[in-house]
């Protein structure tokens, strides 16, 4: 896809302040930390468009970015940070558990995995709400590029065991693996409605 604009649309701390307007939207989901705004930069070629940072916890509103001001990619906070006050999880909880449920525009979620470990009993948590829910989503191994093509293989396997039914693609935001394939099934999710 030819991105001829990306913009930050809206941050968003509340329910209330859920953009109006019905795009289509893109979810990036996923462990804190696990690289899911480097995903949406990347994919953007845009460096510096989605903040990232080493500590985790770094998003910490539900923001929406604007893409050819046709659809949104839409970047979550990440779950399983234990450092967050307890008030504080609860209310992203709300935030997030509110938006994923009641949003009829969401057209796929990338829920996104460390290549390098085994996907977590929050990520299983994730898998078992959408397919529960009957949402479409693929799976992002991503920082691939810390691994051997082996390592990568084997990785795939294992999650695999997890998503058995679910489309999964090696990433890495450094070297632009698998950025092709995930922007495919974007486009297959935004033209078919
Ligand atoms: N080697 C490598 N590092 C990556 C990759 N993607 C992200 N990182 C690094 O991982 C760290 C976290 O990346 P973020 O994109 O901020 O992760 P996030 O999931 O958005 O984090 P939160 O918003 O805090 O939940 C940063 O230091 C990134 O540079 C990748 O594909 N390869
Ligand atoms: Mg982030």
């Amino acid at each position: 896809m030819k991105i001829a604009s990306a913009r930050l649309h809206a941050s968003v701390y509340r329910l209330e302040d859920l953009p109006q307007d019905e795009k289509p939207e893109i979810v990036f989901l996923g462990r804190s930390n696990v690289g899911k705004s480097s995903v949406i930069n990347s994919l953007l070629r845009r460096h510096h468009l989605a903040r990232t940072s080493s500590t985790p916890g770094r998003t910490r509103g539900v923001y929406f970015y604007a893409i050819n001001e046709r659809f949104y990619f839409v970047d979550m906070p990440g779950y399983g940070y234990a450092e967050v006050p307890h008030s504080l999880r609860r209310a992203w909880q709300r935030l997030i558990e509110g938006y994923l449920e009641n949003r009829p525009q969401i057209r796929l979620s990338l829920l996104i995995v460390d290549a390098r470990h085994e996907p977590t009993p929050l990520d299983r948590q994730m898998r078992e709400w959408l397919e529960g829910h009957r949402r479409p989503y693929i799976v992002l191994l991503t920082k691939a590029d810390k691994l051997s093509m082996s390592e990568v293989k084997r990785s795939v396997e294992r999650a695999a065991c997890v998503f058995p039914t679910v489309t999964i693609i090696p990433y890495s935001a450094r070297t632009g693996l698998g950025r092709e394939e995930v922007w495919r099934e974007i486009e297959n999710a935004l033209s078919s409605h």
